[in-house]
């Protein structure tokens, strides 16, 4: 069994696959602060959780067009580097799923609305070690160039190990804050995390956040993986899994605008003794796209209010933090018995989130970011 030597997670996590293991907390403990705690960050492997001596730990640094070879350096070699930290939210993009599927079937790990979840983390800037290994930003050819990153983690049967990219723009950009982590929340990042290193890429969809880091390549090339290749890509709605052509669509990089209901949770009841309800969730954008509204409704979408913002100020296009919000409600009193609550949200290019997954939809169900509905009864 690969998976035997997999670390323990804490109780409230809900797993949806246990190997490799995935799971997610539950949505109302998801949002109680504003950086999640590491054991309640939701965990998202594709293959077994390597077990990594720190002490013999190194990460190789290659340009693939240079007979000069590889950098490789250790975690101390890391930690002489300038430290820099970013408050950065991660979001699968297979987040809110299940909801999709609800819509109508689609293939995938099903999640509910916590594959996200914010924290600060802390390292070196990527662009830190590659301007040292002797990167030239005065080559022009830099612009179309691509960082790949691979995992240490392997699948016990066909060897591949996890792997992704990003543009070398994004690494370059003193503004872009790409780090090489080794603490959440000021602690070690925990094994299921990426311990002892991983990458943070602010803006960008979980799946580029590659854990265990243990080589980049500067290539002319994307990453060749199964991940960046044939994977995290969405399509039209016509499209199946007979009929994809990965080749023809491009990866997900930056996520669009995002926002869920996570209070009260889906599916519970409330007294009808109660006047007043009170809402809250997250909001979140891609590319450091910040929250300009958040709007929530009680009646299925016919009235909406505006609820208040709890975020970062960052400058401008650098909001990689999500925001959590709430909002205090008088209950209507034509309710039926139940309320449809609902939240959407706006993002700093006025982006908004689509009402429905008609039209949206896709057979991996990634991107998923319609208008979030919450049901709940009144008794
Ligand atoms: N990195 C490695 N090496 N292996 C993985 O399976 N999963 C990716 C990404 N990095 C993955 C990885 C995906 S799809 C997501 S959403 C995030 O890690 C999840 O990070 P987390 O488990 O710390 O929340
Ligand atoms: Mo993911």
């Amino acid at each position: 069994n690969p998976f035997a030597n997999d670390p323990l997670r804490h109780p409230a996590i809900i797993p949806s696959s246990k190997r490799p293991f995935n799971g997610e907390p539950p949505s109302d403990l998801l949002i109680e602060k504003f950086s999640t705690p590491q054991q309640l960050f939701y965990v998202r492997n594709h293959l077994p959780v390597p077990d990594i001596d720190p002490n013999n730990y190194s990460l190789e640094v290659t340009f693939e067009d240079d007979d000069e070879g590889t950098v490789e350096f250790s975690l101390k070699d890391l930690k002489k580097f300038r430290k820099s930290s970013v408050t950065a939210t991660l979001q699968c993009a297979g987040n809110r799923r299940s909801e999709m599927n609800e819509y109508k079937t689609v293939k995938g790990l099903s999640w509910k609305q916590s594959a996200i979840g914010n924290a600060t983390f802390t390292g070196v800037k990527l662009r830190d070690v590659l301007m040292f290994v002797g990167f030239k930003e005065s080559d022009p050819s830099y612009k179309g160039k691509h960082v790949q990153f691979e995992g240490l983690d392997i699948d016990p049967f066909t060897s591949e190990q996890y792997g992704a990219s990003i543009p070398l723009v994004k690494a370059l950009d003193p503004e872009g804050d790409v780090l090489l982590a080794w603490e959440m929340n000021g602690e070690p990042l925990t094994r299921d995390h990426g311990f002892p290193v991983r990458v943070v890429v602010p803006g960008f969809v979980g799946a580029r956040n590659v854990k265990w880091l243990g080589r980049i390549t500067i290539s002319d090339e994307e990453s060749q993986s199964h991940w960046q290749q044939n994977d995290y890509k969405g399509f039209s709605p016509e499209v199946t899994l007979e009929t994809a052509d990965y080749s023809k669509q491009a990866p997900i990089q930056e996520y669009p605008v995002q926002s869920a209901v996570c209070v009260p949770v889906n599916g519970s009841t409330i007294s009808s003794k109660d006047e007043e309800i009170t809402v809250k969730g997250y909001a979140w954008s891609g590319g450091g796209r910040g929250i300009f509204r958040v709007d929530v409704s009680l009646d299925g979408g016919k009235t909406w209010f505006e609820a208040l913002l709890k975020q970062e100020k960052r400058t401008f296009n650098r909001n990689w933090a999500w925001t959590i919000w709430h909002v205090t409600l008088p209950i209507p009193k034509n309710h039926n018995g139940e309320l449809d609550i609902v939240c959407k949200a706006v993002d700093s290019a006025y982006n908004v989130q689509p009402n429905t997954f008609h039209g949206h939809w896709n057979f991996r169900g990634v991107l998923a970011n319609a208008w979030s509905h919450s049901q709940v009864k009144i008794e």
